[in-house]
């Protein structure tokens, strides 16, 4: 859009930065040019332990899809995060915890970074966890997350991190999906002064598993509060006690640049929610490479993202890209408004934070609260802002750039995914003008395209659905378990290409602004949800007969969940029965997936053939529904007219 604010780097930046614009048109155009020749030379940022000679071995053609990075190459990952950096750092500090309380933090260095993760994976090996094994982490944000992660890597295991707000239920179905068999977990998590019984939880979807047949052998608890947990003899085991059983030293795993790192489980439009599977070579240059470049950072730089490692964003820029640069990086076990509207800016004045990387809806809700909370800190450390999750609307964009960085911060709009391991598209702070709302231009090494509904490019500035041309490295392998899920999830819609899910629009200066999800995925609050895992949800509980789930625009969290209801004959729908149904789905799926609005729909507008239009309840939950559209297809056309004068009200 030529009407565009643009925020031009600066001389100052552009002089500072690793990468200014000649240079990322010049990597740029080597990288698409010649693939090999580039991340061949780039992989060596990473320590290898056998040298690869294959760099690029990838095919997109919907037969036949197959991905493969530096494959006869080996590695540990752990190793690249921790032990290469013990001849000149091992003082430096890894990680700076803060703590859900003001008062609590804590430093690790690079050294007691490797021995907290050799203890943990002599833990984990003489409790019978080998190369492969799948292990499930469901902490709270605090280091021996990242322990239990990096001594995962260590030992060749798998692991899967599910995050600490889900439901004892999608726990279960997490460790069945992966026949997992050993969880590490914590007593209770604490985020803004409140308690999750992590271990409690875990318990139930023990139980639950069970009942599937899905046997765990051991869980690992690690005490962070003290509070009072069930420990069931010979299967739970204290962190605290195991550690100090074992010795300080393990050796690394030898791993082929292709065998697995981790599973990530994430909801895409149908069925359960898929574990990604990302795989070490590839992953590790690719986190590590966007880390340094697209946050410039630099020795010495004080990072901070606030993530929490249960999401993607927490793998790859909390743990994995910044402890392969040597950088120290901050977990934060809290939220932005505890104990105040101010915390961030405070975290960030107390930790001298230079690297400030959060998500919009964040940044919206702070900007409710308003400037004087900001203000009323410094934030002189502060050299760049970063987003992520979800598309950031050009006026937080604006607040965040003057208000939170008084116009001195170059704000790097991230898109990526939790497939795409890294950093897609975005403004490299030193070469790429900003534009509040676009992340602007690809990553070296990736072409993203734009193509209409039946799959053909568009050129020039157009909109329409984002593809990626060819493969990065970081890209994911598989659906852990399924690979034609894979392939039918991405290569199918648009043949020969990746398909993100995600529409977009380009402009006349080539950049791209993407729009959010054309498919039936949520992202509330920049977590991602299928319409259809709330769906069923909201149909098991014995009242309701049928759902129909769909997103409307929500000032805070960008989206929230709207429910159409069909109850079983007889049932009453009463406003008591609305906060069941809310709390049903929490307890289902968790707090995330908590419905905005319910409304009780007698019927749901449907297809002769019986398909749900969801057209129809999209515009009606948008409040949209002056014109929609062709209902003459309906079975029922004077369904809509109900569902459109007990509309609920969004405001
Ligand atoms: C990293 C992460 C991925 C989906 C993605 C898109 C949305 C993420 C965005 C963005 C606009 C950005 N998304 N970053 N949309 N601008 N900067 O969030 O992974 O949880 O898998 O979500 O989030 O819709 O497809 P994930």
């Amino acid at each position: 859009m030529s009407d565009a604010k643009v925020h031009s780097v600066t001389p100052e930046w552009a002089e500072r930065a690793f990468i200014d614009w000649d240079k990322y048109q010049e990597m740029y155009a080597r990288s698409i040019d010649d693939p090999n020749g580039f991340w061949g030379e780039q992989a060596q940022r990473i320590d290898w332990i056998k040298p690869f000679t294959k760099v690029k071995n990838t095919s997109y053609d919907y037969h036949n899809v197959s991905i493969k990075w530096f494959e006869d190459g080996t590695l540990n990952a752990s190793v690249n995060c921790i032990d290469r950096h013990l001849a000149d750092r091992a003082d430096q500090v890894a990680i700076i915890w803060e703590g859900d309380e003001p008062a609590d933090h804590k430093h690790v260095t690079y050294r007691q970074l490797h021995e907290y993760v050799c203890r943990l994976a002599n833990v984990m090996k003489a409790h019978g966890v080998k190369k492969g094994d799948r292990v499930t982490i469901y902490m709270p944000m605090i280091p021996e997350a990242a322990y239990a992660m990096l001594a995962c890597a260590r030992i060749g295991a798998v692991h899967s991190v599910v995050f600490g707000g889900f439901s004892p239920d999608s726990l279960a179905n997490r460790i069945e999906d992966c026949r997992s068999d050993f969880v590490i977990t914590a007593d209770e998590g604490v985020r803004g002064g409140r308690k999750i019984p992590l271990k409690a939880n875990t318990d139930k979807a023990i139980e639950r598993a069970a009942k599937d047949g899905a046997s765990v052998r051991n869980v690992l608890v690690v005490k962070r509060t003290g509070g009072d947990v069930a420990m069931t003899e010979g299967r739970d085991l204290w962190y605290h006690e195991e550690i100090e059983k074992v010795g300080a030293d393990c050796p690394a795993e030898e791993m082929g640049a292709e065998d697995p790192l981790f599973i990530l489980y994430t909801s895409g439009s149908t069925g359960k929610p898929k574990g990604v599977l990302h795989t070490t070579g590839g992953y590790m240059v690719y986190t590590s490479i966007t880390h340094q470049y697209v946050f410039d950072y630099h020795d010495g730089d004080i990072y901070w993202c606030t993530a929490d490692v249960g999401w993607v964003t927490g793998h790859s820029y909390i743990v994995y890209g910044p402890l392969a640069n040597g950088a120290t990086t901050l977990m934060f076990e809290g939220v932005p408004n505890y104990p105040s509207g101010s915390r961030f800016w405070e975290v960030c004045d107390k930790h001298g934070v230079n690297i400030f990387y959060t998500a919009p809806t964040a940044i919206r809700a702070l900007m409710g609260a308003g400037d004087e909370a900001v203000k009323k800190t410094s934030r002189k450390s502060l050299r760049l802002l970063g987003s992520v999750g979800e598309p950031i609307n050009p006026e937080a964009w604006e607040w965040y750039y003057q208000v939170v960085g008084e116009g001195r911060c170059p704000v790097v709009d991230t898109w990526w995914q939790t497939e795409t391991g890294g950093i897609l598209i975005t403004p490299l702070p030193g070469a790429i003008a900003q534009k509040p709302g676009s992340a602007t231009k690809p990553f070296f090494g990736v072409q993203p395209a734009v193509v209409d509904n039946e799959g053909n490019l568009l050129e020039g500035a157009t909109e329409g659905n984002l593809v990626i041309l060819d493969s990065w490295p970081g890209q994911m392998r598989t659906v852990y378990g399924d690979h034609d899920r894979f392939v039918q999830t991405y290569f199918a819609t648009y043949k020969g290409n990746y398909f993100t899910g995600d529409g977009c629009r380009r402009d006349a200066d080539g950049d791209y602004w993407i729009t959010g999800r054309v498919d039936d995925v949520l992202n509330v609050s920049g977590h991602r949800m299928g319409t259809a895992e709330v769906e069923s949800a909201l149909v098991a509980h014995p009242k309701v007969s049928e759902a129909a789930v769909v997103g409307y625009p929500h000032n805070i969290k960008g989206q929230g969940i709207y429910c159409y209801v069909t109850l079983m004959a007889g049932e009453e729908p009463t406003e008591e029965l609305k906060k069941e149904l809310r709390n049903w789905v929490r307890s289902e799926i968790g707090p995330i997936a908590s419905p905005d609005l319910i409304q009780f729909a007698p019927g749901l507008p449907k297809t002769r053939s019986g398909k749900i239009m969801r057209r129809i309840l999209r515009k009606i939950a948008e409040d949209d529904f002056s014109n929609l559209g062709d209902t003459s297809t309906l079975a029922e056309p004077a369904v809509v007219d109900d569902l459109v004068e007990h509309r609920q009200n969004r405001a």
